[in-house]
């Protein structure tokens, strides 16, 4: 039984998620995530989780919120919607490449905001509120699905109607033992299309994901792409949106979100400087805060662009402070071709001193022989 008190409360704090534009709200319990708690740990021994660390550093406490909070009694959960506001990146340009739509800015900046509305809502009702926004202390999806904002659709992600995937999640967790929601009834049906959608088969049709194959998690993941994940790279920048773009109840919301967005110049990323970088892709997961990742993403889809006029920007990685970069470089020369190209890996043959920088460079040789 529910006293008028919190009922009230759930209604104010419902109505308050609608004027802060939430495309979600719904209240769950704070019992442990058990089933996923044991999915990751079973990718964690079989390997699909990569080097993933976030949630994956500790699945216990991603799971189990008390275990962080222990007078937490119930999750708040809020989805956004970031199209049309995330545009579009139109069709592949020559030298430059895509940032995936989550990632075309801050989106995550409206969820906390109206987050932290609804926290002041609940403080001041006199309970404990504390915002998650996509925090390694909770698994959002897992508590998305529970409170009812969202189902979970084969690519692994929260759907909702409308919406589809295109949603960030973040939770409030609240010792107000507010009325709960009941899960949203729904599923993918027959829909399949995400799993063949996927350049590197990452998706199997059991709806899960493996990592060590997916784009999105490499173009966060330190050190060098391995080469089956390079060659489906294509144009990409940071993230990737195929199993996205491909899921039917989202493409309407895609399909009118036209705003170009999310396309970067590759060359003058290679030019810019480490400070402007970070200061331009701040609200990027990159590993250690260090730029020479987003480099060494530019290469390889510039390696995939095949322009000759990318190739002195390519060349000057080939001197990179940073082996991983200058493996790439190498291997995306290999790939444009022509004798500049040649002759930068030549002379890279002579002074190259990593083993795995120095085999991409006779690998590019090789495969560059007649261009
Ligand atoms: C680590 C991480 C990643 C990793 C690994 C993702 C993974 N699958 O584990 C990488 C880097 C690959 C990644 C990629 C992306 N991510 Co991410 N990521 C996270 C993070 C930090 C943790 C996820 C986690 O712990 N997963 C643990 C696994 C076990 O849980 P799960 O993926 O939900 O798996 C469940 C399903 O497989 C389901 N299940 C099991 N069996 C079956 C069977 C069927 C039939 C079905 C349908 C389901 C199902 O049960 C599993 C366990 O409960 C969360 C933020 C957070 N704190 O939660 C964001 C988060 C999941 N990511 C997000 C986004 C936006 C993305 C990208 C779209 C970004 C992009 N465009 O590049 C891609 C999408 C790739 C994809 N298809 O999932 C959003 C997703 C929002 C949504 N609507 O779902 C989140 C929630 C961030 C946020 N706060 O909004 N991400
Ligand atoms: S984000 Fe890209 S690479 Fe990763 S599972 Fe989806 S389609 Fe595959
Ligand atoms: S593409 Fe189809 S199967 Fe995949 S998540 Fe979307 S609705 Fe589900």
């Amino acid at each position: 039984m529910v006293s008028t008190g919190l009922a009230d409360l759930h209604a104010r704090l419902q109505a308050g998620a609608q004027q802060a534009g939430l495309a979600g709200f719904g209240v769950c319990r704070v019992e442990p995530f058990a089933d996923t708690r044991t999915e990751m740990e079973r990718r964690l021994t079989s390997g699909e989780a990569g080097r993933a660390r976030f949630t994956y550093r500790d699945p216990h406490a991603a799971t189990d919120i008390r275990q962080t909070y222990q007078w937490a009694e119930r999750l708040v959960v809020g989805s956004v919607g970031y199209l049309p506001a995330a545009g579009d990146p139109g069709p592949p340009v020559s030298n430059t490449g895509r940032i995936a739509r989550f990632a075309t800015a801050d989106h995550y900046a409206p969820l906390r905001s109206a987050l932290v509305h609804l926290a002041g809502l609940l403080r001041s009702a006199g309970h404990r509120a504390e915002v998650l926004v996509d925090d390694n202390r909770l698994v959002d999806r897992a508590a998305a699905v529970r409170a009812g904002v969202a189902w979970w659709g084969k690519s692994t992600m929260a759907l909702a109607p409308r919406f589809g995937p295109w949603l960030l999640l973040g939770s409030i967790v609240t010792d107000a033992p507010l009325p709960v929601a009941d899960p949203m009834v729904r599923d993918c049906g027959t829909c399949t299309a995400c799993i063949p959608a996927c350049p590197t088969g990452a998706l199997d049709t059991e709806g899960v994901l493996d990592a060590t194959k997916c784009i999105s998690y490499w173009a966060q993941t330190p050190g060098p792409i391995p080469p089956e994940v390079r060659s489906a790279w294509g144009d990409r920048f940071y993230g990737c949106d195929d199993c996205l773009d491909a899921c039917p109840p989202g493409q309407r919301l895609a399909a009118g979100s036209s705003t170009p967005a999310g396309r970067v110049d590759l060359v003058d990323i290679l030019e810019t400087s480490d400070e402007a970088l970070l200061e331009e892709f701040g609200h990027f997961y990159i590993p250690r805060r260090d730029p020479h990742y987003l480099r060494r993403n530019a290469v390889i889809a510039l390696g995939h662009s095949g322009d000759s006029r990318a190739v002195p920007a390519v060349v000057d990685q080939l001197h990179s402070d940073a082996a991983f970069v200058r493996t790439q470089a190498a291997w995306a020369l290999g790939r444009i071709g022509g004798p500049m190209a040649r002759a930068a890996l030549s002379d890279a043959l002579r002074h190259e001193s990593d083993p795995e920088a120095l085999a991409e460079i006779e690998r590019a040789l090789y495969e560059s022989e007649g261009s």
